[in-house]
């Protein structure tokens, strides 16, 4: 039996890939972080089928235990502090964690495990101000955050590892991914949970930033299967995945507050605290390479992902 190791399992594409990996036979295991409350919610449908390890990708020792008692075959590090506004805030939290971090768990497969794949989660965020439409794997980066900047150092330090050391390491350059499972302070949940409460009467308004953003917006547990593919090559590489659309925050607002049969412009206002110091104006990439390659390809679209979600948040705050 295959064994997987994923750092960032309670986050929203930890919980679709254990859940992918456990269908395809693997033992799971997961890291987690101490916390003063236990944080198994997106993983509590499975939590009995996952063996967790605790630590932290600021903390070198947990990493190197980890994987010198697991001894994985393959390694995804899917953890990170990954929400954008936070890095102006944190940023040298954001640097150790999402960046460094990269090269801690690199250095524990090095010493103890040097045949585990691995695969790291880089981001469409690392193009930034975008050199080139649609972004493919040979665009120039140019991140806007300091989140961007530390995807950069983590994308890059796994190249070096690939090179240097022959670890077959593979990064995933993924667009931005959603699910009913989003945490609420991304947009797509934002406003999925918020059309549904004022649907409900729970609420009477949605505050919003930047409304002409765009972004290229798939189905994550799409993008989770191109994660395991990845591993699955002769030869470590690097993908872009992406759905190749572009819709703005707009439109997304417009689509979920469509299903309900509401008006967004009787409830949305625009709040410039909301703003970032830097924006990412458009992100739209090209997943040529991983359809050719992996025969990967998104498959829900950008109307069933907002769909899928309102339902998803009318039910929650419904029972
Ligand atoms: P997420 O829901 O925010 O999950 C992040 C995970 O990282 C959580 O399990 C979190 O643990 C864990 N974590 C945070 N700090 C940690 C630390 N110091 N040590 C160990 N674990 C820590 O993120 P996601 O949307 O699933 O994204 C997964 C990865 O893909 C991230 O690296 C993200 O930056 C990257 N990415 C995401 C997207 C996207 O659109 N979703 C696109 C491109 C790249 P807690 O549960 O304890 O907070
Ligand atoms: O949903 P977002 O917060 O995602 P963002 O910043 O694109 O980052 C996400 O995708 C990245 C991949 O490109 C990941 F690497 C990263 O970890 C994360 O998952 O914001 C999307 C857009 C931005 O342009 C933002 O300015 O929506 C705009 N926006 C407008 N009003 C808002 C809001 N974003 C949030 N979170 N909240 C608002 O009220």
């Amino acid at each position: 039996m295959k064994k997987a190791f994923i750092t960032g399992v309670t986050g929203q594409d930890g919980s679709y890939l254990a859940e992918l990996l456990l269908n395809k036979g693997y033992a799971v295991y997961g890291m987690v972080r101490r916390s003063s409350v236990e944080n198994y919610e997106r993983v509590h449908h499975i939590r009995d089928k996952i063996v967790f390890t605790q630590g932290d990708l600021t903390d070198q020792s947990s990493l190197d235990e980890a994987i010198k008692e697991i001894m994985p075959d393959e390694v995804y590090n899917l953890a990170a502090q990954s929400f954008v506004p936070t890095s102006w805030n944190q940023p040298v939290l954001t640097s150790d964690v999402t960046g460094l971090g990269v090269t801690r768990i690199l250095e524990a497969i090095r010493k103890y495990k040097p045949d585990a794949k691995f695969y790291q989660a880089s981001s469409s965020e690392m193009f930034g101000k975008v050199q080139q439409i649609p972004q493919t794997e040979k665009t120039s980066f140019y991140p806007r955050s300091p989140y961007g900047v530390a995807k950069v150092y983590g994308h890059w330090i796994t190249v070096n590892y690939r090179e240097s050391y022959n670890i077959f390491a593979c990064s995933g350059i993924l667009f931005n991914h959603e699910s009913p499972r989003r945490g609420l302070e991304f947009v797509t949940r934002k406003v999925t949970n918020a059309v549904a409460k004022i649907k409900l009467g729970l609420v009477k308004e949605l505050r919003m930033g930047n409304m002409d953003a765009k972004r290229d917006w798939g189905f994550a547990g799409d993008y989770v299967q191109a994660m395991w593919l990845m591993l699955q090559q002769d030869q470590p590489d690097d993908y872009v995945i992406a759905s190749g659309e572009i819709h703005s925050v707009r439109e997304l607002v417009e689509l979920a507050f469509d299903f309900v049969g509401l008006k967004a412009k009787d409830y949305v206002i625009t709040d410039q605290k909301l703003f970032r110091p830097a924006e990412v104006d458009q992100l739209i990439g090209s997943p040529e390479k991983a359809r050719k390659i992996l025969g990967w390809d998104s498959k829900v679209s950008f109307s069933q992902l907002i769909q899928m979600m309102v339902e998803e948040d009318l039910r929650l705050l419904g029972s």
